[in-house]
């Protein structure tokens, strides 16, 4: 895996630049590079000593979104939220690049007037404007523990709505079986370079079960650390499952489509044997290429410095899902 790519000072991207966040999030930044390294490794050790106020995140923080409500069931994963700098540095965004490295990138996505078409098997079909969306449904907090099938993992706190309350607005029909999400397209602007030789099978769509899409875990989030979703991180809207694998949560939703035969997703169509539809987090189900027992916790340097830690069962989110599996 490549190593993070720390960006320097003059490259921080526009959002930063605020008269108010270009001091203070320089500062932040380079206090959270010193104690990345040495930090982590000792909070994640004492992982139940932990004081609730590091495991705060949004509280203090609220200016993009003032009704916030913090989700005392997802607070705790019982590890530190990862800095906010390595979650909107180290992506997987491939309409944009192959590498880590591409959110300056993936600034080119154009995310104004955006809707989102909800059609299919459906009784109440609708095309979302974003910002109706966001007033539409509660939006809440929540820190869910991340986990790429790469075999790197993440805690990242989301603001967004769970799946099922867009499901009792659509009316899934009895013959729904599937849920398909789009993400947005346009080879004009969606260019990874290098990619235009792949036969990629675009636009980007992933998909789940109907039953897995209403369970309480599962999460459109419009936000993270409090904020807007950086573009990156696919705004303005994706889908968080945190019991599978991180390719399960497209990015930049445009569509979503209820079907009554299971979906071809993006990477099942392209390496079926590497990335099944189910892609549950499972240390016992190795990836063809990897084990999938361990997990390194994205920070600084070296990935191969990063601290290992066990993978989990549905990524240490059993009590929720298992029954969705037994
Ligand atoms: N549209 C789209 N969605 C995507 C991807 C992608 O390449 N394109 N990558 C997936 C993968 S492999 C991962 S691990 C996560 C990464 O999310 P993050 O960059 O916010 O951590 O997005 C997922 N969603
Ligand atoms: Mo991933």
């Amino acid at each position: 895996m490549p190593l993070i790519r720390i960006p320097k000072s003059w490259e921080l991207p526009e959002r930063m630049v605020t008269p108010e966040l270009a001091f203070m999030n320089r500062r932040q930044f380079m206090k959270n590079l010193i104690s990345a390294g040495l930090g982590m490794a000792a909070v994640s050790l004492t992982a139940c000593n932990r004081s609730e106020a590091e495991v705060q995140t949004i509280t203090s923080n609220l200016a993009e979104f003032p009704n916030l409500t913090q989700n005392p069931k997802f607070k705790d994963v019982g590890r530190a939220v990862t800095s906010e700098d390595f979650a909107t540095r180290y992506n997987n965004f491939y309409e944009f690049g192959g590498t880590k490295s591409i959110w300056e990138a993936a600034q080119a996505l154009p995310t104004e007037n955006w809707s989102v078409e909800v059609t299919g098997l459906v009784n109440n079909p609708q095309t979302y404007d974003i910002d109706a969306l966001m007033q539409k449904f509660p939006l809440e907090e929540r820190v869910y523990r991340f986990r790429c099938v790469e075999a790197w993992a993440m805690v990242v706190p989301w603001v967004g709505f769970p799946m099922a309350s867009l499901m009792k607005d659509v009316e899934p029909k009895d013959q729904a079986k599937f849920v398909r999400f789009t993400s947005f397209y346009d080879p004009k602007i969606t260019k990874g370079p290098g990619f235009w030789a792949l036969n990629y099978p675009w636009p980007y769509t992933e998909g789940l079960r109907i039953e897995e899409m209403a369970n309480d875990l599962a999460f459109f989030a419009v936000g993270l650390y409090g904020k807007t979703l950086p573009k990156q991180n696919g705004a303005p809207l994706r889908a968080v499952i945190p019991w599978k694998y991180g390719f399960k949560g497209a990015k930049s939703i445009v569509k979503i489509e209820f079907l009554d035969q299971q979906p071809p997703t993006f990477w099942n169509v392209l390496a079926p044997n590497e990335y099944g539809f189910e892609a549950n987090v499972n240390p016992e189900v190795p990836h063809p290429r990897w084990s999938q027992a361990t997990e390194r916790i994205v920070t600084n340097g070296s990935s191969s410095s990063w601290e290992k830690q066990p993978t989990l069962l549905y990524n240490g989110y059993e009590k929720y899902v298992g029954k969705l599996y037994s």
